[in-house]
């Protein structure tokens, strides 16, 4: 597949996967999402790769979720080729590919982690973070949600009533206050990140992959029906984007003008 939305690079064992669109800061329109479903299925079938790194490009972002500027008048994403009837992104299909590649996925969070973006470091196995990095989800300010992993996944991690913060409050927290709530493991100089990152990927690749494989087998087995739950969110996505209280939260950070939600409560 011709990659113009991500980097991708096979070293010593090592995938690294990068998004790469930090005009947008790693927002991901339906185009990325099919080359990262497409690089982490190749990492997948390479019995030479035992560790994925999942990182962005530049130092401001790792991803803010979907492309607002890639959105339609109809409410989702344009979409081409691939499955359609959703919203226009497989980010359901890429969030499984994620929990299922039986390796362990590293995000190297480099900057914001917000949205959409916010969830895929969740999904990923472990979570190396830059001092300088900043995690949110932004759904509810701007007509979107995540209701299956990004939402009920993130409460194992974090526990319900920080969860219900996250997503309720919207706010912003810094690196050390994810490490202190339990969404990053460990938290580094920007400058080391990718290094750090490389580091525990080549100590994971001391260690058995068939013992590594059952193990994150296990750990997804106990949060597995989630998926039933993501398919019931996505579904339920793709009508609320195509309505005015959505389109309002898209037209507002477009337009950068403060948003109206008030008119929904009447
Ligand atoms: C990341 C934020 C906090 C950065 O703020 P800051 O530093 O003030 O910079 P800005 O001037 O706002 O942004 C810099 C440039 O980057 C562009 N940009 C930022 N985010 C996006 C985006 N998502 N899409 C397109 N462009 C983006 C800005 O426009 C700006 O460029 P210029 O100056 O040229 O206009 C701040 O930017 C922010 O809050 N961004 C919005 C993030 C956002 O809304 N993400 C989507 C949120 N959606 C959800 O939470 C839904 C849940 C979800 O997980 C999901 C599920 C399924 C499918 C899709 C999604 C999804 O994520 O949409």
């Amino acid at each position: 597949m011709e990659l113009t939305d991500i980097l991708y690079e096979k070293t010593n064992g090592i995938a690294k996967i990068t998004i790469n669109r930090p005009q947008v800061y790693n927002a991901f329109r339906a185009r990325t999402i099919q080359e990262l479903i497409w690089s982490f299925r190749d990492a997948w079938d390479d019995n030479r790769v035992g560790v994925v790194i999942l990182t962005g490009a530049g130092e401001k972002a790792f991803c803010v979720g979907g492309d607002q500027k890639e959105k339609g008048d109809e409410g989702g994403y344009d979409y081409s080729g691939g499955l359609g009837g959703g919203i226009g992104l497989e980010v359901e299909n890429l969030h499984q590919t994620i929990r299922n590649i039986p390796k362990p996925v590293i995000a190297a969070v480099n900057g914001f982690a917000i949205g959409g973006g916010h969830v895929l470091h969740v999904i990923c196995d472990l979570t190396i973070a830059a001092e300088t990095a900043k995690f949110g989800q932004s759904g509810p300010k701007v007509g979107s949600y995540d209701a299956g992993f990004g939402s009920a996944y993130l409460a194992r991690v974090v526990g319900e009533k920080k969860a219900r913060e996250i997503w309720y409050l919207c706010e912003q927290y810094s690196a050390q206050e994810a490490k202190e709530m339990g969404l990053v493991n460990k938290i580094v100089p920007a400058e080391q990140l990718q290094q750090a990152a490389e580091e525990w990927a080549e100590k994971i690749l001391e260690k058995s992959p068939t013992a590594l494989k059952m193990l994150k087998y296990s750990f997804n087995a106990d949060s597995a029906n989630i998926q039933g739950i993501s398919q019931l969110s996505m579904g339920s996505l793709a009508m609320f984007y195509n309505t005015p209280e959505s389109e309002e939260g898209k037209n507002a950070f477009l337009e950068k003008r403060p948003v109206d939600f008030k008119k929904f409560r009447q």
